[in-house]
């Protein structure tokens, strides 16, 4: 562990890092209220760790809590997280830490910050933030797309969430030169659906994987890869049926003039509501789904 470590390590994660134990970073801000409502993101946080812990990989959720920067929480520090309503994108991390924030849950760019700082390689997430639509009139881009080309990290995710603007959100990662993979397959997948239709790069193996990242270190790029994993099949939620509840979660969105960071959180609600829950358990699926990717990525780096 770097004695200026400016992160708080959890007592599991700064063993693992001084026994070269595989690690896998999480984010916080899906395991609070503002990503999944109460069980479901303790479930979702549960069954993450939970394969971790089976492939013998350590979790490391990162959070801010008493204006200090966090990777890996303790047992009795979760439900701070559940009850949390405090988003921390990376432009909100130093205000967090200078003022004291209480709690803070971390979305994938601020999160990706953190796990770079404690000089960790794998991270992973449900789905990374993107272009909104509309972006060109209200300049609405996730920090998320930044942090990958700032970061050192592999995000791992099921895709952009299907409301936002997908091919934009492709090019504007193409323009700031972020390589954007595809687990086993060679189209974008969009959170709840497996196939956009948009063409991204095929990898087939872990190896495949680890030797990108290689190469981007041999080149001294210094950023981030976006690998994207297709949600499976049988949790899958039907194409038609999502995009009429996301056409109508726009419109309302717009209506109640809500804006900046309260579009996902309010999105998010929305399409639970409007999928009669349905968009909830597919979360889960492709959040373990992804961890399962992310665990076998972090144990061959480690092995
Ligand atoms: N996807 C989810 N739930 C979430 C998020 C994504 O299913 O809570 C969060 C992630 O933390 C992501 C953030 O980084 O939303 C993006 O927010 P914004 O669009 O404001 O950048
Ligand atoms: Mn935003």
């Amino acid at each position: 562990m770097r004695s200026n470590n400016p992160i708080r390590l959890s007592t599991e994660v700064a063993e693992a890092k001084a026994n070269g134990a595989p690690i896998v970073c999480l984010e916080s801000t899906v395991f609070s209220k503002l990503g999944l409502p109460s069980p479901s993101n303790a479930e979702a946080l549960e069954s993450c760790i939970s394969v971790l812990r089976e492939d013998g990989v350590v979790p490391a959720v990162s959070a801010v809590i008493d204006g200090e920067l966090r990777l890996g929480l303790e047992d009795s520090e979760y439900d701070q997280i559940f009850s949390a309503s405090t988003k921390v994108s990376v432009r909100d991390l130093p205000i967090a830490v200078g003022k004291g924030l209480d709690v803070g849950v971390t979305t994938v760019s601020a999160s990706l910050a953190i796990a770079h700082a404690a000089g960790e390689r794998v991270f992973c997430t449900g789905g990374i933030g993107g272009v909104h639509r509309g972006a060109n009139l209200t300049g609405d881009i996730s920090a998320d797309l930044h942090a990958l080309t700032k970061f050192n990290v592999l995000c791992v995710s099921a895709g952009a969430k299907v409301f936002l603007d997908l091919p934009g959100t492709l090019q504007l990662l193409e323009t700031l030169g972020v390589p954007v993979l595809g687990w086993q397959t060679d189209k974008f997948p969009a959170f709840y659906l497996r196939n956009t239709g948009l063409e991204i790069k095929r990898v087939d193996s872990v190896k495949e994987v680890v030797s990108i990242l290689d190469a981007i270190d041999l080149l001294d790029l210094g950023h981030g890869v976006l690998l994207n994993v297709p949600i499976p099949s049988e949790d899958e939620l039907d194409a038609e049926k999502i995009w009429t509840v996301i056409q109508k979660c726009i419109d309302e969105c717009e209506e109640q003039g809500i804006s900046g960071q309260e579009v996902t959180p309010f999105i998010l609600e929305r399409l639970a509501a409007g999928t009669e829950g349905e968009s909830i358990p597919a979360n889960l699926a492709l959040l373990e789904n992804n961890t399962k990717v992310a665990s076998q990525i972090a144990r061959f780096i480690y092995s």
